[in-house]
């Protein structure tokens, strides 16, 4: 009996502990960022590669339509703050729009 009460409780630990084995894991993660006072390529291309040169980043995807940028990183090396943080220190604040744990 107290075993089947624990089942869901134990179900639940298992989903909130998965990002944390995925990091450790080293699975990369994925952020996408609302940027701001993009007006054209130049804007992107400023924005892209000071997300490139933050250690971790493995992939970028920047959108000027949709002034959006999708940023593979490797959890274990650097985090979304710091991702945020590049974008400001390159003129261009952002906005996270989807946490890479919220999967
Ligand atoms: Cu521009």
């Amino acid at each position: 009996m107290k075993a089947n009460n624990m089942h869901p409780l134990a179900k639940l630990l298992v989903i909130a502990l998965f990002p944390i084995a995925a990091a450790i894991a080293g699975e990369s993660q994925t952020a996408v960022m609302d940027l701001q006072n993009i007006h054209c390529y130049a804007c992107l291309n400023t924005v892209k590669k000071a997300l490139r040169n933050v250690p971790g980043v493995e992939e970028t995807k920047l959108d000027i339509d949709k002034k959006t940028a999708t940023v593979k990183f490797d959890p274990a090396k650097t985090n979304t703050a710091a991702l945020v943080q590049a974008t400001v220190k390159a003129g261009f604040p952002s906005t996270l729009r989807k946490h890479p744990d919220n999967r």
